[in-house]
């Protein structure tokens, strides 16, 4: 898979050069490429910003560096391009494993109050577009967040050290937030650690955790619980 990243704070997305992206490209299976977006610019000042038309605060980023970028790219059908923005679609992990699909994804990154919109409307007649956020809260430009994406992309790619696995062990909890876990020793600080995880009955610890999952989610994320999931199993009628 191919990554290219346009941003005016390159720095910012240094992190892809460590860890789980930097193995990723050290195998070869991502070919990663960070580009300053100024570097489309003709001024003196190497201007990528200008005042709303309409008035308003802050600034917006304006088309011509974003044009330009794109075709010397190479931006193209073959390509999905993700605007970061606190006003995109929600980023899950169903869209984590769309984008692990793609051949290559551009990803330009927001700041100030947005980029101009006639950027986001002619790469949706070159490519692919997804306009993705985060979540329901606001960070100062997109770089945070295509860095958390790519991650969440990079780590579904087929070939990528040691996913069979864990990524098995994931689709396990089906869709509920994770049970709690335990290493040794089996008491720290005065706290044992849970006698059915030490009891060596497969079938006590798969329900255990099956119930402590469902209550997790029950707690502190109710609304991924569908209504046929709130019950537990028994028909409607006999719930009483
Ligand atoms: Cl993708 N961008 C910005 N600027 N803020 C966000 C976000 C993205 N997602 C959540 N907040």
């Amino acid at each position: 898979m191919r990554l290219d990243y346009l941003t005016i704070f390159p720095d910012y997305l240094a992190p892809l050069g460590l860890s789980l992206p930097g193995k990723a490209v050290e195998s070869g299976l991502i070919d990663v490429h960070v580009h300053d977006l100024r570097e489309w610019t003709h001024d003196r000042h190497r201007t990528v910003d200008d005042t709303p038309y309409g008035g308003g605060a802050g600034m917006v980023l304006k088309p011509e560096p974003f044009g330009e970028a794109f075709e010397a790219l190479g931006v193209d059908e073959h390509t999905t391009v993700v605007f970061t923005t606190p006003s995109g679609e929600p980023f899950t992990q169903r869209l984590a494993e769309e984008l692990a699909t793609r051949q290559r994804l551009v990803f330009a990154c927001g700041r100030y109050e947005g980029i101009d919109q006639r950027v986001i409307d002619h790469a949706r007649e070159v490519a692919e577009v997804r306009e993705v956020s985060l979540g329901d809260y606001v960070l100062n430009g997109g770089e945070v967040a295509a860095l958390a994406i790519t991650e969440a992309v990079v780590r579904l790619l087929p070939g990528f050290m040691g996913n069979a696995e864990s990524l098995v062990e994931e689709s396990h909890t089906g869709g509920l937030l994770e049970y709690p876990v335990y290493t040794k020793p089996p008491v720290w600080d005065g706290r044992e650690v849970p006698m059915v995880l030490r009891s060596g009955d497969h079938g006590l610890v798969a329900a255990w955790r099956q119930e402590q999952a469902r209550r997790r989610t029950a707690e502190r994320r109710p609304d991924l619980l569908a209504p046929s999931a709130l019950d537990d199993g028994t028909p409607i009628e006999r719930a009483v």
